[in-house]
């Protein structure tokens, strides 16, 4: 029987690639990573081999091929239920899918102004008003679960809902997001797994940061802080937080005068951010 393979990106940005490599460690499927640069076109062909959507991850297992993150969720449940990925109870469980979805189709400005990036830590980070309702939405989750669970995971036990939101805690603590105390020993939680923690490790090993992932990065973090208009990343040359600044003001008057359908808006203007989020 030929071992299962999960392909996988930049352990550093990319948060699919996170929850993908949780769920499967959570099942306790063994498997062999695949790592692919998410900056390279010879990778992109590669996992357009393995996933036809080219996005990561993809797991491969005993003939199955799977690339969505929820649909990989639910491969493990259904080949390996004993690892307990979803609740026992039918209403929890609906409950678990239900926030399992909600992040996967939502929370994209979440996404884009605060992408995952395990080595960095910006204190203080100003957060974007519309990243704000996110994180509330998000808390909230957190809330609701743990008032019904009593933790010390969302449904008590380790469950798909802790890998779901696994990489939303990362970003809490890149951007130094202020949690209450509830909310601040369930992030502690997480961050404290053995597999989060290999994960981290792994991440700060990587090797340089990925250029492209960084331009991306800054973007984000520019649309990010515009809207308070604060400095422009942190890492970024002045000549290319000028080009953002620049860019983000004239989004800002494009938005303000209404003629958002000009080329450029839709082209350059505000967007869904970081590609890998
Ligand atoms: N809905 C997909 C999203 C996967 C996704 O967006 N993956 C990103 C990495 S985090 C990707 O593969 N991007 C390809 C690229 O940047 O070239 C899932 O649930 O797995």
């Amino acid at each position: 029987m030929t071992r299962a393979t999960l392909t996988i990106s930049s352990k550093n940005y990319s948060s699919w690639s996170l929850r993908g490599w949780l769920l499967t460690r959570f099942a306790g499927l063994d498997f062999e990573e695949i790592i692919t640069a998410p900056d390279d076109a010879s990778a992109k062909a590669e996992i357009l081999l393995l996933s036809s959507s080219i996005l990561v991850p993809c797991l491969r297992h005993e003939g199955a091929v799977v690339w969505d993150t929820l649909a990989i969720g639910e491969y493990l449940n259904e080949i390996l239920p004993e690892a307990g990925l979803l609740p026992a109870d039918r209403v929890q469980r609906a409950h678990c899918r239900s926030i399992c979805g909600e992040i996967h189709s939502g929370f994209t400005t979440l996404r884009a102004s605060l992408p995952v990036n395990i080595k960095g830590h910006f204190p203080n980070f100003k957060i974007w008003s519309r990243a704000q309702a996110d994180i509330d939405r998000v808390c909230a989750i957190w809330r609701d679960c743990l008032a019904v669970s009593g933790g010390p995971f969302l449904f008590g036990k380790r469950s798909m809902a802790d890998a779901m939101y696994a990489p939303v805690v990362t970003r809490f603590m890149t951007y130094d997001v202020k949690l209450e105390p509830q909310l601040a020993a369930y992030a502690a939680t997480i961050m404290a797994l053995p597999e989060m923690r290999d994960w981290v490790e792994a991440a700060r090993r990587e090797p340089a940061d990925i250029e492209e992932l960084e331009v991306e990065y800054w973007h984000a973090a520019g649309d990010a802080s515009s809207a308070d208009g604060l400095a422009i990343g942190h890492r970024c040359p002045t000549s290319v937080q000028l080009a953002f600044r620049i860019s983000i003001w004239v989004s800002q008057f494009v938005r303000k005068t209404g003629v958002a359908s000009c080329f450029w808006y839709q082209t350059a203007g505000p967007r869904a951010g970081a590609k890998i989020a």
